[in-house]
């Protein structure tokens, strides 16, 4: 169906779990609505990233909605960690529960949106031929989306003659390795996830890493059925917790203070944290962030990968160092370690010895040429300002969003862009991504209650809170290492942090606030 010149009160771009969500809750409220996704079915992250072993690394009974009870008790997790088909399979679930799918079109990506200001309309286009306006636009397209995935700009890359793949649009068919002599370049969540599956059947596995990650085990399992009925029974507990919790995880706070235990005791309950895996390894420290804690925590994990990794050689490029843990994110794994004592899996150091070019046949590292039948790019993304600058985004006299965020990320509570009225966009986890769309969806109410047709941040409050947002980010932990949060994974693209390091309750409180005080930091207009 071509939705050609039709007119909506809402487009909704993609079909994530933000994007579905948004659709619902805007229906819900009565407007008519369309919702564009690339992918040919719902998903979003998890439609593109299919890479082998592919895994969320929240645990399943918070990694999900939470605003509707008999979605809560209808579906249920079958793993600890959900691997990608089963949370692809919750979000199909999901837009068939609340019969979304009507007002979804898939396989077309939204090529540009612009505004126009006489009819305050938007004019959304596809590359699928669509062309439909609207008076809102909500982008829910991601952080880490396809679209802006960061292929790194190393000569000769064009040469390259073999087959190779980007983990962030993984083919659906799926990437044959058996036999093959298969390199993986990136070592952060996702090469970690990628590499122990990739060396089940390829019949060599060069693992190319420029730095070692910080890497928990996941000690993924199986859910009984006693487990699931007992998350089940306690959803509005679990509910209230992540709404409450800075990171959105509904864990208990931690409940030691190193400072006051022997070396050895720390020593056992680390271990014990180890053995039961997940990110909460390195949550059992109330005086986590003080120096004594941080080189205790390090030290214990580059033990561990001493203790797994046999060859010494590769133990020591794998051992995590050279910025302080949490500086990156942290990974979890299954196996990673385990896989480097397969003799047919080796790991490079290209920080000592840097990738000097790619050939017709493989990689250069120094004057060594790697020949590879497969190269893998777990190189990551240009994320945040990257999928909005891959789309043709114009607002207010033709400013468009590309240049905007040239300098870096600039909004108004992460949601809305002095400049773009009724341009509004969700992005994150389902924990910020709901409170999120909810918040858009007030917003939208209050606009329409009012008669009002146009509503946009002021360029102070934009300026106001993008700037908060780096002053809460310069001299905290992420300040002290280069990656993907503060742009530097992107040669060229400013040093500016991409994310709200302030909390979620935190952030969740603030935009009450501005809701509660009139939508304060808005113009509307009639
Ligand atoms: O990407 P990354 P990712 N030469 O940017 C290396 C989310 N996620 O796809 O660290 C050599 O973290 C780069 O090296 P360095 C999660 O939020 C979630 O792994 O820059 N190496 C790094 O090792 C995550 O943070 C889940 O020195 C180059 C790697 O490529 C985010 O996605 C699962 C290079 C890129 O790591 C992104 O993770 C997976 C070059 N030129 C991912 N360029 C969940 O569980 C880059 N690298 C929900």
């Amino acid at each position: 169906m071509t939705d050609t010149n039709e007119e909506f009160d809402a487009v909704v771009i993609g079909a994530g779990f933000a994007g579905i969500y948004m659709l619902h809750k805007l229906r819900e409220q009565g407007l008519k609505c369309r919702l564009f996704e690339a992918g040919d079915g719902p998903g979003g992250a998890w439609y593109w990233n299919r890479y082998p072993g592919a895994r969320c690394d929240s645990e399943s009974y918070f990694y999900c909605y939470f605003f509707s009870d008999e979605i809560l008790q209808e579906w249920t997790w079958s793993e600890r960690f959900p691997a990608q088909p089963e949370i692809e399979r919750y979000l199909n679930f999901v837009a068939d529960r609340l019969d979304l799918r009507k007002d979804m079109s898939f396989g077309a990506r939204v090529s540009s949106t612009v505004y126009d200001e006489a009819s305050r309309r938007w004019t959304v286009e596809t590359d699928a031929g669509h062309k439909v306006t609207a008076r809102y636009v909500v982008t829910a397209i991601g952080g880490l989306t396809s679209t802006a995935s960061n292929l790194p700009n190393i000569p000769g890359i064009g040469d390259y003659k073999g087959e190779w793949y980007h983990t962030g649009h993984w083919p659906k068919d799926g990437v044959d390795f058996t036999g093959k002599r298969v390199g993986v370049l990136g070592t952060g969540s996702t090469g970690i996830q990628a590499v122990p599956v990739i060396a089940q059947t390829a019949g060599h596995l060069t693992v190319f890493q420029r730095t070692p990650a910080y890497i928990m085990p996941a000690k993924n399992h199986p859910l009984t059925e006693e487990y699931n009925a007992e998350i089940k029974a306690n959803y509005p507990t679990i509910r209230d917790n992540v709404r409450t919790h800075w990171g959105g995880q509904p864990y208990d706070a931690p409940a030691y203070t190193f400072a006051e235990l022997s070396l050895d005791e720390a020593t056992r309950l680390q271990e014990e944290y180890w053995n039961n895996g997940g990110l909460r390894v390195i949550q059992l420290f109330k005086d986590a962030r003080t120096p004594e804690v941080r080189e205790f925590q390090e030290e214990f994990f580059r033990r561990k990968v001493r203790s797994i990794v046999k060859d010494p050689a590769k133990a020591e490029i794998l051992e995590p160092k050279g910025y302080p843990m949490g500086a990156k994110r942290i990974a979890l794994d299954t196996n990673y370690y385990e896989t480097f004592n397969l003799p047919h899996v080796d790991v490079v150091d290209v920080r000592k010895t840097p990738i000097t070019r790619i050939t017709e046949k493989g990689i250069m590292v120094g004057e060594t040429e790697y020949p590879l039948d497969i190269i893998v790019f777990a190189t990551g993304y240009d994320a945040v300002t990257g999928p909005f600058r891959a789309m043709d985004i114009r607002g207010r006299g033709g400013i468009r969003m590309y240049d905007k965020l040239d300098d870096g990320p600039r909004s108004y509570v992460g949601m809305a862009f002095a400049g773009f009225p009724n341009l509004l966009a969700v992005s994150g986890v389902p924990a910020s991504i709901e409170h999120d769309v909810e918040w858009i969806a007030a917003l939208i109410e209050h606009a329409e209650k009012n008669g009002y047709k146009a509503v946009e941040p002021t360029q102070e409050a934009e300026d106001a809170w993008t700037e908060e947002t780096q002053a809460k980010a310069a001299g905290s932990l992420f300040d002290q290492a280069d990656s993907w949060q503060y742009g530097s994974n992107v040669p060229g693209k400013p040093r500016r942090f991409l994310l709200w390091l302030g909390g979620l309750n935190v952030f969740r409180e603030r935009c009450d606030e501005v809701a509660n005080e009139g939508y304060k930091g808005f113009t509307f207009a009639r």
